[in-house]
């Protein structure tokens, strides 16, 4: 039994969790927000302004000098020096090109943002939310025979913000640089191979969302690599199982940071599979819906199968077996719109908003696409309403709060229906999972129980939970119990007599959104 630190480096800021599992407590929290905290990155929200919005990009650096000063955070509340174990979780899909070898140390005085940045072979990384790759997609399916055979393998479509797809643009866009690179990472190896100093492996969780790793073999497809960049193979980093132990810290993090020599890291994953256990969600049962920058709604599974849609993705759960995701990727950057085009507090938009308007909002319904969205892909982006109407300042502000998360809770429910199973509870963890407004929302167009923990972030939690269950061995099943318990107090019951009003909604959003898709396929004028 001991205290175990989890880390969460997401698109917006970077999470410290510690649990204590004698004590079955979380004794620690910190978080630091990129866009306050380092305004000299230039990255209010985390990624670099860029003219085109199908490109995101993000500088590696700001999440090691993050990094660097929540790991000064914990030596100073006397927590490094007693920690057993760590892991970490982060945004998924993100690539961070290397020359080579990991730096051996910062020289004195020498920052671990700067340190790190002399190995960088590209100054930023592409994360999750770049969809500049479509056509490196359609060609990396016509190799495989076609996005069937490539979802077959992989457990989703060649899809835009994936590694592999990403990988293959910077080859074939910088082919100098790309000769430069040794390594590439994804962001939760490459945070890990900071903390060890050497190049640490990629786990089933989040290699899964690559485009490259085979799910059925466990191993690197090798078709798929070849397809994707000349001389990738040497370039990947190795495969781990989930939870191994990838290292003890480097000593230099001994040295700066007082953590005890030999402190086992384990393998970080993405932050959607170590949200999978940070809810208690391990096996299947449970839905989890996750309300961050992206809205996300995932699942562990029975058996793997995938969406006829293409929208939705298998990944490997870090409790053994296969998990599915479904990512939107107008989650609170959408809410965010609407909150800031009406000036509003979070709590007007949940309290004054939400509770003042009714169930439906009377039939008037928006489509949730401020940015270009991943499910459906909908490349154009800007809110539509009422067919193909552009929605942009509107009067009515209540009303325009309950059109932005209705049309976010029936889009989650129509693109989660391939999945299967009904849920009868859903678990909601993430920033706007405080809210009752949405949650409510959710309880009613999902008709299902909606479920809250006392732990916000469950991505980190997640991690604290996976680096100790691999140092201690201790079973799931008690570190759920312990630490992943729904709040009673924090239940909200979905109400019967709204059933049928969102069956009703559900239908006619789904004829919004095959008309807006419609749009795009065939533009006025073309
Ligand atoms: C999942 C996805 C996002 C990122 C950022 O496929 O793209 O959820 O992991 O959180």
């Amino acid at each position: 039994m001991g205290l175990f630190l989890g880390l969460d480096s997401s698109t917006q800021g970077l999470t410290a969790l510690v649990v204590d599992t004698a004590r079955g407590e979380v004794v620690h929290q910190d978080v630091l927000n990129y866009g306050a905290e380092f305004p000299e990155y230039g990255s209010p929200q985390g990624f670099l302004p860029h003219a085109d919005p199908l490109v995101r990009h993000a500088d590696p650096r700001l999440w090691v000098a993050a990094l660097e000063r929540l790991l000064g955070r914990l030596r100073a509340a006397g927590l490094a020096a007693r920690l057993d174990g760590l892991s970490g979780s982060a945004q998924q899909h993100g690539t961070v090109y290397l020359t080579g070898s990991f730096p051996a140390a910062p020289d004195p005085g020498e920052s671990l943002a700067a340190c790190v940045g002399r190995s960088l072979a590209r100054p930023t990384a592409p994360i999750w939310m770049d969809a500049s790759t479509a056509a490196e997609c359609r060609q990396i399916e016509a190799a495989l025979g076609g996005a069937d055979e490539v979802r077959r393998r992989t457990g989703s479509a060649a899809v835009e913000r994936f590694a592999g797809p990403q990988i293959r643009r910077f080859a074939v866009t910088e082919p100098a640089a790309y000769e430069r690179t040794g390594v590439i990472h994804l962001v939760s190896s490459f945070l890990a191979s900071v903390l060890t100093g050497v190049n640490a492996p990629i786990d089933p969780g989040d290699g899964a969302g690559m485009n490259l790793l085979n799910l059925s073999t466990g191993a690197w497809d090798g078709d798929l690599v070849s397809a994707t960049a000349p001389g990738l193979s040497g370039r990947l980093p190795g495969l781990c199982s989930a939870g191994a132990v990838c290292g003890p810290v480097a000593p230099w993090l001994v040295e700066r940071f007082g953590l005890r020599p030999g402190t086992p890291v384990v393998a970080w994953s993405g932050d959607n599979p170590s949200s999978l256990i940070g809810v208690g969600g391990w096996e299947p049962g449970t839905m989890a819906i996750s309300l961050g920058t992206s809205d996300t709604c995932f699942a562990a599974m029975r058996a793997p199968r995938v969406d006829p849609e293409g929208c939705g993705h298998v990944f490997g759960n870090p409790a053994g077996g296969f998990m599915c995701l479904i990512c939107f990727r107008n989650g609170s950057l959408a809410r965010e719109h609407i909150r800031d085009l009406h000036g509003l507090t979070w709590r007007q938009f949940d309290g004054d908003c939400l509770a003042a308007t009714p169930p439906g909002n009377g039939g008037n319904l928006m489509l949730p696409y401020v940015v270009p969205e991943i499910t459906p892909r909908v490349l154009s982006p800007g809110l539509r309403r009422r067919g193909a109407a552009t929605f942009e300042a509107g009067g009515d502000a209540a009303g325009d709060v309950r059109a932005i998360v209705e049309a976010q809770a029936l889009s989650l429910r129509l693109h989660s229906q391939w999945i299967g199973e009904a849920p009868t509870a859903l678990r909601l963890t993430g920033g706007a999972s405080r809210s009752d407004g949405i949650g409510q929302i959710l309880a009613d167009v999902f008709q299902a129980e909606v479920e809250r923990l006392d732990v916000g972030n469950s991505a980190a939690l997640g991690a604290a939970l996976r680096a100790a269950q691999a140092v201690e061995g201790l079973p799931w099943a008690a570190l759920a119990a312990r630490f992943c318990a729904p709040v009673a107090g924090r239940r909200l019951h979905p109400v019967a007599a709204n059933a049928a009003l969102y069956r009703d909604l559900l239908k006619r959003y789904a004829a919004l959104e095959a008309s807006c898709r419609a749009d795009e396929a065939s533009p006025p004028g073309r």
